[in-house]
């Protein structure tokens, strides 16, 4: 999420469709301190965004000036974008409710989302429930799809949201990529029959419904929940800063206007409160959480509301609790039995961005959040972490920057297929390490 983060600030007028015609985004390579500073001036004097050290938005109303001044002032440049409405639209042509074949190559609008949820359901009754765990704070019903063989006993499970994020189309996208692999591939692919047979997979496909819908009727760029308080005219809150894990303490704001609300109190959005109420109820079968975001290719572990890293679990090493010095996860050829649990997040986020790397290429980088992304408090994966969910992680998808939450549909099939990789991995690890 880190490059074109502010460009959620181009968002207009309540009720109003953003548009975002002409609009380009600019990816400029400064060489020098001076490039640095013209790139500062035109930031200063004309509507820009500098959403990262490189990649500028400008709008079309200063897209020739700043074309001149980056030529003038001979900074190497490349047009990322040319015209950010025209890919938006690209993207906007799947909203027709066609029930014959569900296209998981491309992005699917909630009412169809919803619909393939049922029919899903409906015709895989062996492999799958369904269970509503509360309504969006706009009256939507969040469902998730519980995937495994149907047993008389309690199987362990792994939890997989999709969507907190209203933009991150390419993460929904996967959930059900994942959905349709499980279905498609139990009963042939001995892994994928092994892990349904043990386990179940739990899917939230979209969690952030009302912001998802927001996105394909109003504003592309949104990214929090759609709910209103009073005293504020802003909407929304930011989910992954409303769980109560050192909740609003860092890297979330206070400000209901900004991207990165942490909201009036934790859990105070009713998605959030949702699924930390389904996450506590089934918390003895849980073993790992796992959340799909994007875009910035990364596999995040906690912390994220803190540079300490996560602590062990005494069971682990039979000692107890200390805290590891970042020193030990510089180097973990120092490593000691209190960073034993960082240990193996670190190694099973290696294994599985490895795996995920083995079919295209991708470049994916691990780590704990606040040292890898940003420090952000009141995100999921760390509040499920505290819980006592050991396996918690939070993955970045494609793309690095370059389309962004844009990215375009002809990635989702290879994306997922990467993707698959590294969730297969972690849960095959899981799998073997019950607890
Ligand atoms: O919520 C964010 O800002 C990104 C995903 Se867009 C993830 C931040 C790190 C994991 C949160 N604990
Ligand atoms: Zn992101
Ligand atoms: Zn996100």
């Amino acid at each position: 999420m880190k490059v074109l983060l502010l460009l959620g600030f181009v968002a207009v007028a309540l009720a109003e469709v953003a548009r975002f015609d002409g609009e380009k985004v600019i990816r400029i390579r400064p060489k020098t301190e001076e490039h640095v500073t013209i790139i500062k001036e035109i930031a200063d004097s004309v509507e820009v965004v500098v959403s990262s050290e490189v990649d500028i938005h400008v709008s079309a109303a200063h897209a020739d000036i700043v074309s001149t001044l980056l030529l003038q002032s001979e900074l190497e440049h490349e047009v990322l974008v040319e015209d950010l409405q025209a890919s938006v639209e690209d993207q906007l042509d799947n909203q027709e409710i066609s029930p014959r074949s569900y296209n998981y190559m491309k992005y699917n609008s909630w009412d169809k989302v919803e619909a393939w949820i049922s029919s899903m359901a409906a015709s895989n009754p062996s492999l799958m429930t369904t269970e509503v765990i509360g309504q969006t704070f706009e009256g939507r019903s969040m469902t998730v799809m519980k995937i495994g063989k149907q047993s008389s006993s309690t199987k362990p499970a792994i939890f997989l949201d999709c969507g907190i994020h209203a933009r991150e189309w390419i993460s929904p996208a996967f959930c059900q990529w994942f959905v349709k692999e499980a279905m498609e591939t139990y009963g042939s692919d001995a892994q994928m029959t092994s892990l349904l047979d043990q386990m179940d997979v739990i899917v939230l496909p979209v969690f952030n419904i009302d912001g998802y819908v927001y996105t394909w009727t109003n504003n592309r760029m949104w990214r929090k929940t759609r709910s209103r308080r009073s005293g504020s005219s802003c909407i929304g809150a930011d989910p992954n800063r409303n769980f109560d894990a050192g909740w609003c303490t860092t890297g979330a704001s206070s400000n209901p206007c900004s991207d990165t609300y942490c909201g009036a109190k934790a859990e105070s959005e009713v998605e959030v409160k949702a699924v930390a109420d389904y996450i506590r109820k089934h918390l003895s079968t849980i073993k790992a959480y796992l959340t799909v975001h994007s875009y910035s290719q990364l596999l995040l572990f906690p912390y994220s509301y803190t540079y300490q890293l996560a602590e062990h679990h005494s069971e682990l090493v039979g000692a107890p609790a200390a805290r590891c010095s970042p020193s030990h996860f510089h180097t973990f050829t120092h490593i000691t039995p209190p960073c034993y649990l960082l240990w193996q997040h670190q190694a099973l986020a290696e294994g599985a961005s490895k795996a995920l790397r083995s079919l295209y290429g991708t470049q994916y980088t691990s780590g704990p959040g606040a040292v890898t992304i940003y420090p952000a408090a009141g995100g999921s994966d760390d509040w499920a972490y505290d819980l006592g969910v050991k396996y918690s992680y939070t993955f970045e998808l494609r793309d690095t920057g370059r389309y962004g939450f844009l990215l375009p549909e002809s990635q989702i099939k290879p994306t997922c297929e990467e993707t698959m990789l590294a969730v297969k991995y972690i849960a095959a690890h899981v799998q073997k390490n019950l607890y």
